[in-house]
Parts: structure tokens; sequence; C-alpha cells
């Protein structure tokens, strides 16, 4: 509770995981088929063998990347880099540290070329004559960055400078969200004196990525800004589309698709235009991908054209800089990490504008599986954002995302201002935005009940409890001591049967019940409860829990008995 700083969990807190890691059928994976090619020590590497991997990806959608030349840096083309096991401790020490410091494998990028190159991989649509309006507006590129190793951040910059078209850069703002971890290798002002378009502002105290982005706002002049995250690659022809978009109408937001770049040996994964994906969100107000909806495949002539997509993911886009400050920036309130790319999708729908995520632009971007930076300790902080987010934006449906986190609201601060500018631009409504952007989502005020679900058996003290992300599909549903605070605990009961969070539902499987996908067809999926009874049948029979209170199980039902019967909170049967 003393404002101090702290290492964040284990886990990233939300961490929006790329399609990619979620292994969705219309993405593409890498395919078994892998080219081994051992490449000669380079007098730079530290007496190391190394080797480049080439994954292929699928040939039939996008040609093959070209082979790289032997005599190259490793990881050209965006190939893999792959460090042999046996090091000696020496080097095992710097590779550890590397992915302490980064959450990534900083000792890899080190090897690479800070200018490598990367295949192009655009669709033949987006090279057609005249497919670009042609006086397109300048931007400035602004990237935020906490403690970021020196040679994945002076990629991202070179990255821009060599594939960008010169006229189109304004300037390239690195904003240095006070680092405490120095780089060992040239300062940034030294490397950078060479190249007068990019410019380093830095931060006088730790102020999170939301006003890190204002502050480079602040600094800059262009027509457009664009922001990157500093651990990024853009491809060629990445900025011309974006642009394109904005010059055609201002009010436009635009985002580049965003390839994966692994985070061990630093290969680029794109998507085709096949395997591009929208940005969603969940009821706990988190940023999730989902696959392209029908009606928008139906709208569009070629599947290079820019997609509508209800929210972003965040890191990524363009926006004119007029419209942004018209929408308010970002609210300046929200702390380090997290909400503020809900607040920006949402206000951009509601407030008279579109986001887009532009097919053929592309840029890679390194997906960690935890922060590697600290976090105020005792405070919440994406807590904190997402109510801001729910108390301005989300009108009546705040609701749904409180009864998820128990209600524990937490001080979140003044919000008062937002609200105001939020009806001085006379926004639509949140009910507008789900009918008209985003009606695949399922809305749970259309629910039977939500909350939690208890047992009565026993002591009568235990809930259903189960963590809901792609890692669980097909796990048992789990049980714990009732606490009240939403979120593991959180159900919800569909008119139509369900018991389900986000995607998931409970499963009555012939193996046990477990999490699976919601497939809407009923069978294994259905349940009914019985306030009377107070049972929740399923394929009929009963939801029950064991004597130990560790297991769910399903049995002849049978009245009166206590571990047969549950407290489904909110139950509301009309
Ligand atoms: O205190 C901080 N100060 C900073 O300047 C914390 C972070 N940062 C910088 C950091 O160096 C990085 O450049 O802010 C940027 C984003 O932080 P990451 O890379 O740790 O976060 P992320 O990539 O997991 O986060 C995604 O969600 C965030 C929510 O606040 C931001 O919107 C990120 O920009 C966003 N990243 C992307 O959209 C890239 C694609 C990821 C996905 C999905
Ligand atoms: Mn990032």
């Amino acid at each position: 509770e003393d404002g101090s700083w702290v290492e964040s969990e284990e886990k990233f807190p939300g961490q929006p995981f790329h399609p990619r890691a979620l292994n969705l059928s219309n993405i593409i994976t890498p395919s078994n088929r892998v080219v081994d090619e051992k490449v000669k020590i380079q007098s730079k590497a530290p007496s190391l063998k190394i080797e480049e991997k080439e994954e292929k990806q699928d040939e039939n959608q996008i040609p093959g990347i070209p082979e790289a030349p032997l005599d190259k840096q490793y990881g050209e083309m965006g190939k893999a880099v792959v460090l042999p096991a046996n090091q000696t401790d020496e080097i095992k020490a710097l590779i550890d540290k590397g992915w302490k410091d980064n959450a990534f494998n900083q000792y890899v990028s080190d090897l690479i070329s800070v200018h490598r190159s990367l295949p192009d991989t655009r669709d033949p649509w987006c090279k057609e004559p005249n497919r670009y309006v042609e006086n397109l507006p300048t931007t400035d590129v602004i990237i935020c960055f906490h403690n970021e190793a020196w040679s994945v951040l002076v990629r991202t910059v070179h990255s821009v400078l060599d594939r960008s078209p010169p006229e189109l850069i304004g300037e390239i703002i690195l904003v240095d969200d006070f680092s405490d971890m120095r780089h060992t290798q040239k300062p940034l002002e030294d490397y950078f004196a060479d190249y007068p378009k990019v410019k380093i502002v830095r931060a006088t105290q730790r102020e999170g990525l939301i006003r890190a982005r204002l502050l480079g706002a602040r600094n800059s002049k262009s027509q457009v800004l664009t922001y990157l995250d500093s651990h990024c690659e853009c491809t060629e022809g990445w900025l011309e589309p974006l642009l394109d978009r904005i010059a055609r109408n201002p009010t436009t937001v635009v985002c580049p698709v965003i390839d994966s770049i692994d985070d061990n040996t630093l290969q680029y994964f794109y998507s085709s235009v096949k395997g591009v994906n929208v940005g969603g969100f969940s009821w706990d107000l988190l940023f999730n991908w989902h696959a392209v909806p029908e009606r928008e495949n139906k709208r569009r002539k070629s599947l290079a054209e820019p997609v509508f997509s209800p929210t972003m993911a965040g890191g990524l886009f363009s926006i004119d800089r007029e419209f942004f400050e018209k929408l308010g920036t970002y609210d300046s309130g929200f702390d380090i990490w997290g909400g503020e790319n809900l607040e920006l999708s949402f206000k951009t729908w509601m407030c008279g504008g579109t986001l887009e995520i532009i097919p053929c632009s592309h840029v890679g971007h390194i997906f960690r599986k935890r922060s590697p930076y600290k976090w105020k300790s005792g405070e919440n902080v994406l807590r904190k954002n997402t109510v801001r987010l729910a108390e301005v934006w989300l009108d009546e449906y705040s609701d749904i995302y409180y009864k998820r986190i128990g209600n524990a609201k937490g001080n979140y601060g003044d919000v008062s201002s937002r609200k105001e500018l939020r009806s001085s631009l006379k926004c639509k409504s949140f009910k507008w935005y789900l009918d008209n952007v985003y009606p695949e989502l399922f809305v749970p005020s259309d629910a039977a009940a939500q909350g939690y679900i208890r047992n009565l058996g026993y002591g009568g003290k235990v809930c259903l409890d189960s963590p809901v992300s792609k890692k669980n599909v097909g796990k048992e549903v789990g049980l714990y001591p009732c606490h009240n605070q939403g979120g593991n605990q959180y159900w919800l009961m569909s008119k139509t049967g369900e018991i389900r969070r986000d995607e998931i539902c409970v499963d009555n499987t012939p193996k046990g019940v477990q999490l699976l996908d919601c497939h809407g067809q009923k069978g294994n999926q259905l349940w009914r409860y019985n306030e009377l009874t107070k049972q929740i049948k399923g394929n009929g029979v009963c939801l029950a829990i064991n004597e130990s209170k560790d297991k769910v199980l399903m049995e002849s039902c049978i009245t009166n008995k206590l571990s047969q019967q549950w407290i489904v909170e909110n139950f509301n049967s009309t």
C-alpha cells in the first residue's frame, strides 16, 4: 500500500494473447517442415554456434520466404535464430539475464542486425496502381518505452526509417518513460545524432504508457500521429495504406495487422489476408481477438480491403491529430498499462469515427508472456483504469463488469471531466455501439442469472470456480471457497440454458464436467436450474459435489440431497 514499485506477478495482467498462440484455425501456423541451416560462426558472436531455422509458412497462400544468404547477419528475412543448448556458464548467464530483464530473448536480439530485412507479404491488391491517394499526410511516429532493450528499440526505429517513404515521416519521437535500466550500448542521443528526424524525450517520473503517449503527442507537430510499441518491426509498405485511410476521412482510426515476432527466436510470423483478426473484448473489459465476422467479409470485395474492428489492441495505430484531440486524447488518469485501448476504441465509434484494421499494412510485435517492468505495489492499476473506463463509457452495461469484479470498484479517482467530455461531444450510447458495431458479443444482461453458483452440501461454502482462458479449455470445472469477488466465481446462466463466462461453457462431457468452447447447440451444454429443488440438471442427471469438496460430479437426482443443491446468484426465472 506504500506506492513503491514492485515486479508484477508472474502473469501479465490481461496479457492479450496473440491469435497464433491460441491456434485459431484461420491463422497460418508454421508447418512441421523445418529447414535447418548451419551458419558460420561470426566473429562478433562470442564463441557461439548458432543456427538459423526457417519454419516455413503455408506456401499455398503466400510465396515462401526466400532463403537467407549464409554470409549475412543472423535473422535476416525474419528468420528464427536458435541458440544451441550447450553454452558456457558465462553465456548462459547472459542469456538468462536478457530474459529476466525483458521477458524476451535479448541475447538473440543483440545478434540480429538493427536493419534486418523482412519478407514483403503484401497481397497483390495492395500494390495495384492508384491504390492510395496521391498526397498522403505526414505522420510523426511516437514510440514510448520503459526499460526497452537497446537492440530491439533501435531496430524498431530503423524499421520505420528504412521502410517508409521519407516524405511521409515528420519525426520519430522516442519517449523514455523514466527507464532505470541503463543501456550498455551507445547512448540513444549519440547513436541517433546523425538522424535529424529522431527526437528523444525523457519523462522526469514514471508516467505509464498512457501519459507517456500524451507526452509524445505534445512534442509532435505532424498532421497524423502514429503510435508503435518499442519492440516492433515495420514491413515494406506498412505506412501508405494507413495514411491513405486518414487522407480520405480523418475520422478513421487505423491499425496495421499485428504480426508476431517470437519472443525466443525473433522469428517474424506473418498472417495472410485470410488470417486477419479483429479486436473485441470480454466483460472483464480486456481486449481479445476474434475472427472477422461474416458481415464484414460480405461488405468487402477483397480480403485485403480495410476491415471494421470493434476494438484495437492498443499499441499500434495511426490517428489524425485533430480527431484525437477532439476525442479528448486519452484519459490521463489511466496509469501504467491497460484500458486505454478500449477507451479509444469505444469513443472512436461512439463519437463519430470508425476503427479499421488494414490488411495491407503489417507490423511485427514481440508478444511477451509476462510483464518485465515494475508496477505500483498495493494498487490494482489495471482495475482502476478499467473502472474509469466503465464509469464513463459503458452506461447501464457497467453493471455487468462490476458484477464480474464482485463490485470491488476501489478508489478510481474523479471522472467528472471525462463524463463532461462525453456529453459535450454528444456521443452515441454504449447500447448503440453493441448493437451496431459489435453485435456478435454475448451480453450478459440477457442472462437468466449472473454471479456465484454456490453448493449447499458439506457446510455450504464452496462455489464453482475456474479461470476461462483458452489454456483452460478441456479442464474440469473447479471448486473453491466462495469469496464473493466475482472473477473466477462469476458465472452466468444464459436464457438458452448455458452456464458460461465469455466464450467458455460448462459442458457435461462423458469424461466429467469440463470447460469447453460454447457451441450454442444445447446438448451437453444445456443446464436447467429449478429454484424450488435447487437442482441444476443436465442430460437428466444432477450437478453435485463430492464429500471432500474438490470435485464437481454428475449423479442421479435425489430430492433433498444438499450436495446436489445450489444457490445461483441473481437468478431470475422470467
Ligand atoms: O509504464 C510503462 N511505460 C511505458 O512506456 C509501461 C509500458 N511502457 C511502454 C512499453 O515499453 C511498450 O512500448 O508501453 C508499451 C506497451 O507495453 P507492453 O509492450 O509491455 O504491453 P503489451 O504489448 O502487452 O500491451 C498492449 O496493451 C497495452 C494496454 O495498455 C498497450 O495498449 C500496448 O500498446 C499494447 N500492445 C499492442 O497493442 C501490441 C499488440 C499486443 C496485442 C494484442
Ligand atoms: Mn508490446
